[in-house]
């Protein structure tokens, strides 16, 4: 089938000046230099409509075969925090204390990062990402998901773009193993949670690792014509 034979719409495309363009860039690099990984928040509410729009932009995502394979459970509920938190420490205790390699512990030790998780439960917001591994048609059977991994990895990355854009602290936080989180959120076995996306604000004066990002020339090597500037 070529696109010929499909359905289309026209495309909603803004052609902008080269000036604009590269203002646009310049200005969406500095907005994103400014997040931060946050381990430090305050118990302050945040909206629902907020979150919500935030979804919106991270299901704008591209996806294996549009099949949008995600799921974002988005907990504000005290005790079901709690629970996600108690449940977290628990495999985390064992990441710390037996699991990691000296190795790993080494790369983590300028984070300062522990098995004590209180953002679990101070922070406003948890949302937990779940890939969905396989999904149902109309009809009910049984259908398979492609790129899974990928497209929910970059529904998550939207996610914590638009999160930040709105002006929100965010955390990537990743307790492995995760399954109790099916449990705890009645999710399906279909479902395999990736992160969990808190967010909040920050808490007054709260301080980060002293890290840096890699230069533009570690991260890309460009493969230009010989004659191209
Ligand atoms: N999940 C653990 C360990 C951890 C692992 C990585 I990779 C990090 O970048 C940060 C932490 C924890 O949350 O403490």
């Amino acid at each position: 089938m070529s696109t010929s034979d499909i359905e289309t719409i026209e495309l909603a495309f803004v052609r902008r000046s080269e000036s604009e363009m590269l203002e646009r860039a310049a200005a969406f690099s500095a907005l994103m230099q400014t997040r931060r990984s946050v381990r430090d928040f305050s118990t302050a509410p945040i909206s629902r409509l907020l979150i919500e729009q935030c979804l919106i932009t991270a299901g704008s995502a591209p996806s294996g075969a549009n099949r949008q394979p995600w799921h974002f459970a988005v907990v504000s509920d005290q005790s079901i925090k709690q629970q996600i938190r108690e449940r977290a420490e628990a495999e985390e205790q064992k990441f710390y204390s037996n699991r990691a390699p000296q190795e790993w512990l080494d790369v983590l030790a300028p984070l300062g990062t522990d098995a004590n998780k209180p953002f679990l439960e101070r922070a406003p917001i948890l949302i937990v990402v779940f890939s969905q591994t396989s999904d149902f048609d109309e009809a009910g059977k049984k259908q398979k998901n492609y790129y899974v991994s990928e497209s929910v990895g970059i529904a998550a990355g939207l996610l914590i773009a638009a999160l930040h854009n709105a002006g929100l602290a965010t955390l990537t936080h990743t307790p492995s193993p995760m399954k109790f989180l099916n449990e705890i959120l009645a999710r399906p076995k279909t479902e395999k949670a990736l992160m969990i996306v808190v967010a909040g604000y920050p808490e007054t004066d709260a301080r980060v690792p002293n890290i840096a990002r890699k230069t533009l020339s570690e991260i890309a090597s460009f493969h230009a014509d010989r004659d191209s500037s």
